[in-house]
């Protein structure tokens, strides 16, 4: 029994990617602005955006996330930074997988009292998913990146909510956004978006 109980923490840190431990501390981020807008098109009534700003003293990035439209009902709604960027069809599955540079893999779930050993992408594992029609959260990240030279660099990447049986709700591009950073707003005025679907 005893031997048993010590051997859960080395056999949940043995299920995690190999040679993955912990992600580190992203410390010199450039104070810039990121901005991801959902895709205005017919197939979901999900639309939002999501903002992404080096931290003031450069740890870490403080995010805003803002969604309405969300289905009644149907349970919470995870959503992740995906490793590549949507095409203007607004097809959600060309994002791929979540962002995930250190190999560390899906399983176990994201342990949220302990981020630095979750997919760095896994926004919802680390921060709680999104719940109710209309969701409004603010968080800083401590594992994301502003600066386009580290490999947890968001600017070039997508985000996808989903389902809480992980079908693609609704997507969006990271696009560079001076606008929002000098205003202090976390929207966007939607003639910076791509053209919708
Ligand atoms: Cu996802």
């Amino acid at each position: 029994m005893i031997l048993s109980l010590l051997l859960l923490p080395s056999l949940a840190l043995s299920a995690l990617g190999q040679g993955f431990t912990s992600a580190p501390v992203i410390t010199n981020n450039p104070p810039t602005t990121y901005t991801a807008i959902f895709f205005d098109k017919p197939s979901t009534s999900v639309r939002g955006d999501i903002t992404a700003s080096g931290a003031p003293d450069g740890v870490g990035l403080i995010f805003r996330v803002n969604f309405t439209g969300l289905p009644a009902n149907i349970g919470s709604f995870p959503y992740h930074v995906h490793v590549s960027p949507v095409p203007t069809n607004g097809d959600c599955i060309a994002a791929r997988e979540h962002l995930d540079p250190y190999n560390r893999g899906e399983q176990p779930p994201c342990d949220p009292s302990d981020p630095a050993t979750c997919q760095v992408g896994d926004l919802s594992g680390k921060h709680g998913t999104a719940s109710g029609t209309s969701f409004f959260t603010e968080y800083t990240d401590f594992y994301l990146s502003t600066d386009p030279s580290s490999n947890a660099f968001v600017g070039d990447k997508s985000v996808v909510i989903h389902d809480a049986t992980g079908a693609r709700l609704n997507c969006g591009n990271f696009q560079f956004a001076p606008v929002a950073q000098l205003a202090g707003v976390s929207r966007l005025n939607h003639s910076y978006v791509h053209s919708d679907v």
